[in-house]
């Protein structure tokens, strides 16, 4: 249903904009305010998740689903972070790292309880491009980003992704990096896939996510820069709906 309505907007050439929300920077007592500034500008996804969570994550679901209803999407740093309460699951398998528990370990463990659970499940190539900096992500992960000056890797992995059978490709450059994924890259690797692209990590401003959006991105994730500022929303909805 959530991948349904993904597709049907990406036939449609609609952008889509997902707010990501790391239970462990947000404080249960702001989630009034940032749930009616979704119900007001309505972002197309709500992505729960984050390198390392330490709160209760279903009860944060469970609040945040008390008010809104925008789909809950989880975005899990690692296996720890499942649960039943949200409403579908990024099955992120790490296609730009050589970390077999990340490519297919942690998902064989955390398989037969995300089955029981009913909850939709969406493959997703997960490609993480280096940044400037060490990210979150890269160190948590045991990965090697790829090169950012390398779109034609980033294209090749991508590609094997989508004939692997994935859903979805998230290029991603980590929360709160220095650069975003160049948007040569996104243009080449957009040129070669048939499913939806995300681009996230880093788009902190009105300008970046406008040229992500016009290098071919189908999904702008936004997390730092709605944490400090959450009014940042309704800009960057209206620009991401402008395309
Ligand atoms: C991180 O791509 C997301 O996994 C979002 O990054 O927090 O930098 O927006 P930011």
């Amino acid at each position: 249903m959530i991948y349904e309505n993904i597709l049907k907007k990406y036939h449609a050439g609609e952008k889509q904009l997902a707010y990501l929300i790391d239970p462990d920077k947000t404080k249960i007592t702001d989630l009034n305010t940032i749930s009616q500034l979704i119900r007001e500008v309505t972002p197309d996804l709500i992505l729960v998740g984050g390198s390392l969570v330490s709160c209760n994550i279903k009860a944060f679901i469970h609040k945040l689903k008390e008010k809104i209803t925008t789909p809950v999407i989880l975005f899990p740093g690692s296996i720890l972070q499942f649960s039943d309460s949200a409403d579908g699951l990024l099955f992120l398998s790490l296609l730009s790292g050589r970390n077999p528990e990340l490519l297919i370990g942690q998902h064989v463990a955390a398989a037969p309880l995300i089955k029981q659970s009913g909850m939709e499940v969406m493959a997703t190539g997960y490609i993480l491009i280096e940044s400037g900096r060490t990210t979150s992500v890269g160190y948590m992960s045991n990965t090697l980003p790829i090169p950012s000056n390398k779109s034609d890797i980033v294209a090749a992995t991508a590609i094997a992704g989508e004939m692997l059978g994935m859903k979805l490709i998230y290029l991603e450059a980590g929360s709160g990096a220095l650069e975003p994924v160049p948007t040569s890259v996104i243009t080449d690797v957009k040129a070669q896939l048939n499913i939806p692209l995300i681009v996230g990590g880093g788009l902190n401003t009105a300008s970046k996510v406008e040229a992500a959006c016009q290098a071919g991105a189908d999904i702008i994730v936004v997390g730092n820069a709605l944490e400090k500022d959450p009014s940042l929303l309704k800009e960057f909805h209206t620009i991401v709906k402008s395309f």
